[in-house]
């Protein structure tokens, strides 16, 4: 090798990488603590993402709306195993994966339909003359068309009878009333003085979507009632556990006491509509998911439809179609309702359960059927 050649080569020799010092004691302990924290937050992190996927916890995407309460994203089984008439239309029991969605904590009341109908001069469907095609559908198929000057404006009443009545006719406590509606829930001698924060009543289906629209929010799927009225709870018999609903002498929600349908005893506190929230939230927040006033949900009503249900957010099916009931046209358009209210009872009608399912005209308002909204996120 020439001189210039050993020189360039002695420039360009890289140096060589002193050894690592060995680090003080202080600091080897001050980096063994960090590597430790860090590996604990890892797995931290890594158990909390774990534990909300486990739990479907999506948690609420922003401040509550205002009466709202957040119920995240989940799984849960819908339906019951009872056999009994009352449950017939709710089997089989089926997997249902619901997406995180806001609900009304409480029913709809009188004040807030009020400042609904002050603002838009809404009109009820219970305050508008029916037309013969909507009695028509009420009636068996082939019935005699009524006469149009007889059809007047008004909702169906719960009037208790003077004593004991068959149960197999409904028209013995229900009784049609010219004038009845929202703020006449008795007929045009009764107002609301009073029962501002009941729950609005006679309202059909139609006025309660009308409602939820003018409010910027929706009515529940029915899979979206029945996962929140279980209330956290799998396979319970009531939004609240199984304890019977009176147990202990405290009453967990609003039903009827006493012998149906004439002579309610009232143990818990009130013959008819109670004010919202009276009885204890169930696990999510909820009040008044047992009883009080049924509530429409956005499903068109069959008696088969869980058999078909699909798993993810179901919304019912395309049409109603109800043949339980010889004395209506199948085809009548029913809703359905979910909850059950102040008329329920063990003894007659325990639809009041979390799984109970309801169905009703989408035009006839009932002085035991309102509503709550739900929002999406
Ligand atoms: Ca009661
Ligand atoms: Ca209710």
């Amino acid at each position: 090798m020439s001189k210039k050649a050993k020189r360039r080569s002695q420039t360009v020799a890289p140096k060589p990488t002193p050894p690592a010092l060995p680090l003080a004691p202080e600091a080897a302990a001050r980096r063994g603590s960090l590597w430790k924290w860090l590996a604990l937050l890892a797995v931290g992190v890594g158990f909390g993402v774990g534990l909300a996927a486990f739990l479907n916890d999506d948690g609420p995407p922003g401040p509550a709306p205002e009466g709202m309460v957040w119920i995240p994203r989940g799984k849960f089984r819908m339906g019951t195993d009872d056999r009994s008439p009352h449950f017939a239309d709710a089997h089989p029991i089926h997997v249902v994966e619901i997406d995180g969605f806001w609900l009304d904590e409480a029913e709809v009341t009188n004040a807030q339909f009020a400042t609904f109908v002050e603002a838009t001069t809404y009109k009820t469907v219970a305050e508008q003359v029916p037309t013969v095609e909507q009695i028509l559908l009420g009636l068996p198929v082939g019935s005699p068309p009524p006469d149009p000057a007889s059809l007047v404006a008004g909702a169906l009443v719960y009037t208790p009878p003077p004593g004991p009545v068959p149960l197999d006719n409904a028209s013995n406590w229900w009784n049609w009333e010219p004038g009845a509606c929202w703020k006449h829930p008795e007929g045009p001698g009764s107002d609301l003085k009073g029962r501002e924060n009941h729950p609005v009543v006679h309202v059909a289906w139609r006025d309660a979507d009308a409602y939820c629209k003018w409010a910027g929010k929706r009515l529940p799927t029915e899979a979206e009632w029945e996962r929140t009225a279980r209330g956290k709870l799998d396979g319970k018999m009531y939004a609240w556990g199984d304890e019977s609903p009176g147990a202990g002498g405290k009453w967990r929600c609003n039903i009827f006491q006493g012998e149906f349908p004439w002579n309610n005893t009232a143990g818990d506190g009130h013959a008819r509509t109670a004010p919202v929230k009276s009885y204890p939230p169930n696990a999510y927040g909820l009040h008044d998911m047992a009883g009080n006033v049924w509530e429409w949900c956005s499903d068109w009503y069959t008696p088969d439809y869980y058999a078909s249900s699909p798993v993810k957010n179901p919304r019912g099916p395309d049409a109603s179609y109800d043949p339980t009931r010889p004395e209506e046209n199948p085809h009548m358009p029913k809703r359905v309702q979910r909850g059950g209210s102040f008329l329920c009872s063990d003894g007659f009608c325990s639809r009041y359960k979390p799984f109970g399912r309801g169905k009703g005209d989408i035009d006839t308002g009932q002085s035991h059927v309102g509503f709550r909204c739900a929002k999406d996120r």
